[in-house]
């Protein structure tokens, strides 16, 4: 097909009679986490084929993209559908809305069901569904000695990453030290990366009665429950258990300065220890759960957002890699506002969870590199690359390189716009980051080369995701290849 002035070039009964697609941008900035640099890309078969100046190649579909940022499509490793009482998969066009074209979700274990079954169940409700690529970890919620052994099978299932919790003593989510340790010595055996919620639950569990026996019933008290010292606690716990099992670790939803500090730290001192942080941590503050009538428990989410103070180490960390990645963990809770009101009178009963995974990248580009507080190649490591590393899906997702699958973000710097939930897709009545200003937006969204949204609207058929496996021995095991 020959090349036209317009946007976009489409022969789709062409395609059809052929069973290939092929795709040509033109002339846009490739931004990776390493570089960036002018250049065409060439798409066939849902896959990069070539990168280069001037690329001599029929496609169906060719896209002038001067002036347009294209980045690797985002890789969100932290996802609730399902877990945690969030909406499920039928909401994922707000992913791919967002720039986000491969989502990593938590498995839940209901008490009873082998770990694996539970990874196959979630799976079944994601396939068909799903409008973005997905993959998982699986999480323990029923920490008895079966589950140990069956971690070992976690891989034949596709799944390399595996979450404990420390905090929720008195419900099934809940791990001791014992079953932590039993965990990471079976999870180091086979490749996989344990992940923890590092939050004490007996401090947490006594601050909570002691406010509500004074009657401190608000949403902040939230905060005040789960401290910071709590969150340093466990992490240096977690950081210990995982020294003694020879076991890399990574640590999930870092909220404060020094859980941050005590993981750089430990990696400082030559062990495999890793973190997260995620959207609202780097852009929301305590003073947001103090918000009056019931407002702030829109903003209930574990670990509590924190003061300012957290949120600027935070940052800094991010941008010096002393934390890899940023997860949305996204969990729009079924029925939104009004299921965070069975908290009324009592801050202990809010859910958990706010939904975010549309927002990570205008949040983390806005707020981040426009603010100058990372460089653009620092926001695609966080974004997409790292977190692909993290689970084992680097390179064929987080990337732009011949070979990887064309999961690519058309970005337009130039918008400028407002977040608002009545443009969100994430179906639930509000968004923790109403009002914020954006600047930039994903205009185009391509999943394994097709395009699936475009302007903030998905436009795919939904249900075309597919089940990504993931390999183990990923990035948190490049450590002992040095040894
Ligand atoms: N941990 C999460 O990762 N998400 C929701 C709540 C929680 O405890
Ligand atoms: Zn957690
Ligand atoms: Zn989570």
């Amino acid at each position: 097909m020959t090349e036209s002035k317009g946007d976009i070039v489409r022969n789709v009964p062409f395609l059809e009679k052929e069973g290939t697609m092929r795709t040509l941008i033109r002339n846009g900035t490739v931004v990776t986490s390493v570089n960036e640099y002018e250049a065409d890309i060439y798409i066939e078969d849902g896959i990069i084929k070539e990168i280069g100046k001037n690329i001599s190649r029929d496609a169906e579909e060719i896209i002038h993209a001067e002036g347009k940022l294209i980045f690797p499509g985002g890789v969100d490793e932290h996802v609730h559908y399902g877990s945690f009482g969030g909406r499920l998969f039928e909401t994922t066009d707000a992913a791919a809305a967002g720039g986000t074209t491969t989502i990593v979700d938590f498995a839940p274990q209901e008490k009873g069901v082998p770990l694996i079954d539970a990874i196959k169940k979630q799976a079944a409700k994601a396939q068909g569904t799903a409008c973005v690529d997905f993959a998982f970890h699986g999480i323990i919620m029923d920490p008895k000695e079966s589950v140990f052994e069956e971690i070992a099978q976690l891989p034949e299932v596709g799944v390399s990453t595996l979450k404990l919790f420390m905090a929720y003593k008195g419900t099934d989510f809940y791990s001791d030290d014992e079953s932590i340790l039993k965990a990471m010595m079976k999870a180091r055996e086979c490749g996989v990366t344990m992940m923890v919620h590092a939050e004490n639950a007996d401090i947490i569990n006594v601050l909570q009665k002691k406010y509500l026996a004074e009657g401190h019933t608000e949403p902040v008290y939230h905060y005040y429950s789960r401290p910071p010292v709590a969150e340093e606690e466990a992490t240096k716990r977690a950081i210990a258990l995982a020294r003694t099992a020879d076991c890399p670790l990574y640590v999930v939803h870092v909220s404060v300065k020094e859980a941050m500090e005590a993981i750089r730290e430990a990696y400082t001192q030559g062990y495999p220890v890793f973190g997260e942080t995620c959207t609202h941590y780097l852009t929301l503050t305590t003073e947001y759960l103090a918000k009056p009538d019931f407002e702030g428990a829109k903003y209930v989410c574990a670990p509590p957002l924190r003061p300012q103070k957290h949120v600027d180490a935070l940052w800094e960390a991010v941008q010096k890699g002393w934390l890899q990645a940023v997860g949305s963990d996204h969990c729009a809770l079924e029925g939104g506002f009004e299921t965070k009101k069975r908290g009324l009178g009592d801050f202990t009963k809010i859910p958990n969870g706010c939904p975010g995974v549309q927002d990570r990248l205008a949040m983390l580009w806005t707020e981040g590199v426009c603010k100058g507080r990372i460089t653009r190649q620092k926001f695609i490591e966080l974004f997409a690359t790292m977190p692909a590393k993290v689970v084992g899906l680097y390179p064929q997702k987080g990337e732009i390189a011949a070979g990887s699958d064309a999961d690519l973000v058309i970005f337009d710097p130039d918008y400028e716009g407002v977040i608002r939930n009545e443009d969100s897709l994430h179906g639930i009545d509000y968004s923790p980051f109403e009002g914020f200003p954006v600047k930039g937006r994903p205009e185009q969204v391509y999943l394994r080369g097709k395009k699936i949204a475009e302007n903030g609207r998905f436009i795919g058929p939904k249900g075309e995701g597919k089940w990504q496996k993931c390999r183990p021995y990923a990035m948190c095991y490049d450590y002992f290849s040095l040894n």
